[in-house]
């Protein structure tokens, strides 16, 4: 199976081969989906299993993150595209103290292929910033994403950050080891547990 090589690439930190055999796989018309989950993520879930019991570190983690984000470039072009219209701004970032990005840029690419503005601030961005850009964009969406559990409460400080301004944008939240009840707990106003998810949540916020 074509994207078990590209799994392969992944955990052999080869971002040469990862774009190669992921543009194959496109040329070859195989669903981009396929090509994302069984290739791309199913890799670096397999790189956090590893890094967890011991059997792999930072460096190799780095490494895996560069090849995934090199397949991750090819797919880009064909995460849906429905840019007729712009449906209106969404800041976008992963909180502050993680550095964490791979799963913030693909809700940042998906929600381009929608239609929407996207401004992305980056990683490690503090609630000032995230409230500032959203105040000079007119933002709809204010979208998170956070990986570790130490910095989940910086998620609950952005939030309480945009409400405090009195900003009309509304907060989803994702990421690893975020949940709904977490969500519900920091009053988020929507949560998803992957990219597409969160594009829908945009969409609903949008047509509300
Ligand atoms: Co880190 N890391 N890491 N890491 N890393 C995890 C997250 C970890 C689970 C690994 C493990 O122990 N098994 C663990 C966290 C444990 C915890 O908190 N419970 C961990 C750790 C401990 C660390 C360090 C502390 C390690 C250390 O230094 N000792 C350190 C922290 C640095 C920091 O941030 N301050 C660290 C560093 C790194 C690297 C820099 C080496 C690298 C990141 C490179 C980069 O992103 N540029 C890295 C990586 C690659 C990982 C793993 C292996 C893979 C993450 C990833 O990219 N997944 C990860 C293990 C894992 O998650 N399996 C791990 C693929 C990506 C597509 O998925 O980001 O989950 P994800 O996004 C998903 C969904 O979550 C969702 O959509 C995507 C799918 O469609 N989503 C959203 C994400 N954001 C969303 C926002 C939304 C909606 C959905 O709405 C706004």
């Amino acid at each position: 199976m074509a994207t078990q090589d590209i799994f392969k690439a992944v955990l052999a930190y080869d971002e040469g081969q990862a774009q190669s055999l992921t543009q194959a796989e496109i040329d070859a018309g195989t669903d981009i989906e396929t090509i994302l989950n069984d290739g791309l993520i199913s890799a670096m879930d397999d790189v956090g299993k590893k890094f967890s019991e011991g059997d792999l570190f930072v460096p190799e983690m780095l490494m895996a993150a560069q090849a995934m984000k090199a397949g991750l470039e090819i797919l880009k072009p064909h995460l849906g595209s429905d840019s007729a219209a712009n449906k209106g701004t969404v800041i976008i970032g992963t909180v502050k103290g993680d550095l964490h990005d791979i799963g913030k840029n693909l809700v940042a690419m998906m929600m381009e292929g929608a239609g929407f503005n996207v401004v992305d601030l980056g990683v490690d961005v503090d609630a000032d910033k995230f409230v500032a850009a959203a105040k000079e964009n007119g933002a709809a969406v204010v979208a998170l994403s956070a990986l570790l559990t130490t910095t989940m409460p910086a998620m609950e400080a952005t939030v309480n950050a945009i409400k405090e301004a009195g900003l009309a944008a509304r907060t989803i939240i994702g990421g690893a080891p975020v949940t709904q009840t977490y969500a519900d707990q920091i009053g988020a106003d929507g949560y998803s547990d992957d990219a597409p998810g969160a594009v829908e949540l945009a969409r609903s916020i949008q047509a509300a």
